[in-house]
């Protein structure tokens, strides 16, 4: 059982709930019922994200056995122990999978999948628990935190939050959550604070309380990475929105209590085969501003929903055909246009969020866009910029997004930068700050992992500007382990951002602030609770789309 509840079915609960245990056939390696159930659960633990639950690839390459048998395990074997510079990870050379379990993985790959079951209203229903109703909660702030400059931090391996004063550097509070939590999202007026775990909990938080507390949680699946709260006017702290990965669906639920209201599988026909996908998983999602709506991002499909919240009853979703395989993505500066990385094909799509229209779609240039929602600043000569890193080199694409007053701009790659090298996931600025930050966790070379590129944008008039390394994990001082810098997150004021050092769970980890101006090391946050830190989450800057 993991923190959070179990949510990696093994072979047992498989073969009790009717799942077919995949056959064997002859030539089939050699696992025990123990092994297959424990590669089976790093399987959904560590690899699903990217090859998807039944390995049809996205992010990651497919890995159905017609494609594994034909690489051979020698070849599995290696990729899984030394990774690539594409951006899979190093598991087994960088300590995180034992030997034995990268021979393992590798011949578990060789096999079937096995499909975990189905999630509906039955189950959501039966997971969710309003913790304190609303008429119980506080009728205002009982605490003294600035909420607009607290931090989320996702404490990824302990299945929990820490609540950081983004004032004093003050834990003010550690909240469980659901297992290996992926993001933080505000709701439209700022008091809840809702996560999701890799295990599809929903967890509703009143930063009203004191100390800040869950007041409700649902799982919505077995599976999920986002989680979003309407924002349009008259709309706010109405409804939340969740997606899943397995099953492939997003549910409504309300935005006080999380009772799930509304669900529906995103199953169906990719948008330019149209042929069908049996997993088309909720990438990114995020609430528009401009209408009453969610933007939902299905990944294998390539399809965009533009999900009107106003009717559940008589549903409306405007289908907009953008790329295959959505990821993550950001609005641009106005708040006005939705850019969505589409991985697998090298493109940001462009959504126009007032219209419900595809604008264009953008190639990068780079090798597997992740903007995470990337990052917004007025270029010095092409006027407003949306930028992306890549995963795979060592890129980062700068897009104009000012129809009006920068037409010749609009929609393009305006200018490239070079930063450190490969294995960027995220980039970050803020409108007061003079800086872009590209970091790069998944680069092979710790120096490079473990540093953060600062380009000053007033040198962006040079065709190549230069960048200065920070050297974040040499700055947080931890002598052990191999800690890889991650998501910068800016502070309410601009001022200072604050990066992610993180290590394996029983080492230390630490977050790392700088100032923006200077680019010196303000202060180093260390605490024994602070394990493996990986996302951050200003209240501020989450609300209102700042970065
Ligand atoms: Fe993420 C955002 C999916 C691995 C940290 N990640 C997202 C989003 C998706 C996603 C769909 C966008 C959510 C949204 O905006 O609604 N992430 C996935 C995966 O499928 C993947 C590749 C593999 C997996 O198995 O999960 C994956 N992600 C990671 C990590 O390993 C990271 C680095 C560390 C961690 O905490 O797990 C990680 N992902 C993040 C962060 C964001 C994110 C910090 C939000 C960035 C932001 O600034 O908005």
């Amino acid at each position: 059982t993991k923190p959070g509840g179990q949510y990696v079915p093994s072979m047992n609960t498989l073969s009790q709930i009717g799942v077919e245990i995949p056959g064997r056939k002859p030539g089939d390696p050699v696992m025990t019922p123990a092994e297959y159930s424990r590669a089976n659960t790093i399987y959904f633990e560590r690899c699903a994200g990217c090859h998807g639950v039944l390995r049809k690839g996205a992010t990651g390459k497919a890995l159905t056995p017609d494609i594994t048998r034909e690489l051979g395990y020698e070849y599995l074997h290696d990729f899984i122990n030394y990774g690539s510079p594409a951006g899979m990870p190093n598991w087994g050379t960088s300590g995180e999978l034992t030997e034995e379990e990268v021979d393992m993985m590798a011949r578990y790959l060789l096999l079937d999948p096995a499909q975990p079951p189905e999630w509906g209203m039955p189950e959501m229903r039966a997971s969710w628990k309003v913790i304190l109703p609303p008429e119980e909660r506080p009728t205002e702030k009982m605490n003294d935190i600035d909420i607009d400059n607290l931090f989320s931090v996702t404490l990824r391996d302990a299945g929990q939050v820490a609540l950081i004063d983004g004032n004093t550097y003050e834990i003010r509070a550690v909240i469980d959550t659901g297992y290996a939590v992926h993001i933080s999202r505000l709701s439209a007026s700022g008091r809840y604070l809702f996560t999701i775990g890799r295990d599809a909990k929903v967890t509703m938080i009143d930063l009203w309380m004191d100390p800040p507390a869950t007041v409700a949680e649902i799982k919505i699946g077995t599976e999920a990475r986002s989680v979003e709260t309407s924002k349009m006017e008259g709309w706010e702290d109405k409804y939340a929105i969740a997606g899943a990965y397995w099953p492939p669906q997003w549910v409504i639920m309300d935005g006080e209590t999380l009772e799930p209201l509304k669900i529906k599988s995103t199953r169906g026909m990719i948008y330019d085969e149209q042929t069908y996908h049996p997993e088309p998983r909720v990438a990114s999602i995020v609430a528009s501003h401009y209408r009453p709506e969610f933007i939902v991002n299905v990944k294998e499909t390539g399809k965009t929903l533009m999900i009107d919240y106003t009717d559940l009853k008589n549903l409306k979703i405007t289908e907009i055909e953008t790329e295959r395989f959505l990821h993550d993505g950001g609005f641009d500066s106005s708040g006005r246009y939705f850019l969505v990385a589409a991985n697998a094909r090298g493109k940001i799509a462009v959504i126009d969020t007032k219209e419900d229209k595809l604008v264009t779609l953008v190639e990068t240039g780079g090798q597997t866009p992740h903007p995470g929602r990337g990052a917004n600043f007025v270029h010095p000569v092409y006027g407003p910029v949306w930028a992306t890193s890549h995963l795979g080199d060592e890129t980062v694409a700068l897009i104009g997004t000012d129809p009006e007053g920068h037409p010749e701009n609009v929609w393009k790659v305006v200018q490239t930068l070079y930063a450190m090298g490969g294995g960027s996931l995220f980039v970050k600025t803020h409108p007061e700050s003079h800086h872009l930050y590209v970091d790069a966790p998944l680069n092979p070379d710790p120096e490079i992992s473990g540093s953060v590129a600062a380009f000053r944008i007033e040198d962006m008039t040079q065709e190549e500007p230069e960048y200065t390394v920070l050297p974040i994990a040499e700055w947080a001082g931890i002598a052990e382990g191999q800690p890889r810098v991650v998501q910068g997150e800016f502070n309410r004021e601009g001022t200072e951002i604050w990066f992610s050092v993180w290590n394996s769970s029983d080492k230390e980890s630490a977050i790392v602030v700088v100032d923006d101006k200077t680019l010196e090391l303000k202060h180093v946050i260390k605490d024994p609770r602070l394990i493996t830190p990986t996302g951050k989450f200003n209240v501020y800057n989450t609300r209102n789309d700042v970065y």
